[in-house]
């Protein structure tokens, strides 16, 4: 019996020592009691009067291998603890990540100031749909059967009467007819064309005004224009009308900007013309207000339109309508 006591204290010291984990050590114990278990049912074996000292050998094998547990598992808890903290030291003095600031996007950017300036003046904004009907974006806006702007090649029709809107002004058709007179509106938004080359993009953002009272005239809208030119680009850009046609407009004119690169003396910019051509407007074709049902003989009113991106490649000197679709992060965030 004290051998068999004596072989376990051996055995477990051993391995004690060599245990170098938590979980090892905490499964060593286990098989101990276990063990010491076992020996300990073996008293029964014994004479009655040696049961004692047996009993006294068993408890200070037992504590004695406690004690020993316990010494062996402050160590490997220290011996954990540093390889843990080794594992997860930082190094405080290395540089931190670079934060990149987000931008707006220069359509965003000249959006927002058009919007800024065209409130400044009165205008409230309308957003119409961008899927409209073949009515609101060319029958109500006068343009024929058979204009080539209907054309398949042209427009993108989602249904016989269901296309991709051409121009911003479909939506103010809407307001048109549900709304009366004094109308003063500024509609921003997507439009789209089947066109694609260097300064045409399938999708681009137009802002087109509206503003229907009694007694509107051309006149009204070349000094709006004059005051848009001098707050969007700069306060000696001057402002010249050139005879146009639109379906929905009568007359229809084509606006230039003096040329706020070169001042009107010409360069590559403007081609040497000195002017650029920024914008088409006019005054609402008569049969526009008919169709809304505006009597023409009792209010007038002038309309305007413009390619947001135009005005942005204009301002930023960007020459490739493509930068402002690529998404290219070196491109966008030089307008930060
Ligand atoms: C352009 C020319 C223009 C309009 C848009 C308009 C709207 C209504 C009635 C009449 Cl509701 N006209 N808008 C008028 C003239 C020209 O845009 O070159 N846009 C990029």
């Amino acid at each position: 019996m004290q051998e068999k006591i004596r072989a376990l204290r051996e055995r477990t010291e051993a391995e004690i020592g060599k245990t170098d984990t938590g979980r090892a050590l905490y499964e060593l114990k286990m098989r101990f009691q276990a063990e010491l278990k076992t020996v300990m049912s073996g008293m029964r074996e014994l004479p009655k009067e040696e049961r004692p000292a047996f009993g006294k050998l068993v408890n200070e094998l037992k504590e004695s291998i406690e004690r020993q547990f316990e010494e062996r598992a402050a160590v490997v808890r220290k011996k954990e603890l540093e390889a843990k903290y080794a594992a997860e030291r930082i190094d405080v003095t290395m540089p931190g990540r670079k934060f990149r600031p987000g931008a707006l996007h220069p359509v965003t950017i000249v959006r927002n100031q058009l919007i800024d300036i065209f409130s400044g003046m009165g205008f409230k904004v309308y957003e119409g749909p961008e899927v409209e009907t073949d009515y609101y974006n060319f029958t109500a806006l006068n343009t024929p059967e058979d204009h080539p702007a209907r054309d398949m090649q042209d427009t993108f029709y989602l249904a016989e009467k269901l296309l991709l809107r051409t121009q911003t002004s479909a939506g103010q058709i809407r307001v048109m007819e549900k709304e009366k007179p004094p109308i003063k509106i500024l509609s921003p938004g997507r439009v789209f064309r089947s066109d694609d080359d260097a300064t045409h993009s399938p999708m681009f953002h137009q802002m087109e005004g509206l503003v229907v009272d009694r007694g509107i005239t051309l006149c009204d809208l070349q000094g709006m224009l004059a005051e848009f030119a001098r707050r969007m680009f700069d306060s000696s850009t001057k402002v010249r009308l050139r005879p146009s046609y639109f379906p929905f407009t009568e007359p229809s004119v084509e606006v230039d900007l003096s040329c706020a690169e070169c001042g009107g003396k010409g360069c590559r910019l403007c081609k040497g013309t000195g002017w650029i051509e920024v914008l088409g407007a006019g005054m609402v074709n008569r049969r526009v207000l008919e169709n809304c049902g505006i009597d023409p003989d009792e209010y007038t009113g002038f309309a305007f339109g413009m390619g947001i991106e135009r005005i942005a490649m204009l301002k930023y000197g960007i020459n490739n309508i493509r930068a402002l679709f690529e998404n290219d992060v070196r491109f966008l965030e030089q307008f930060r």
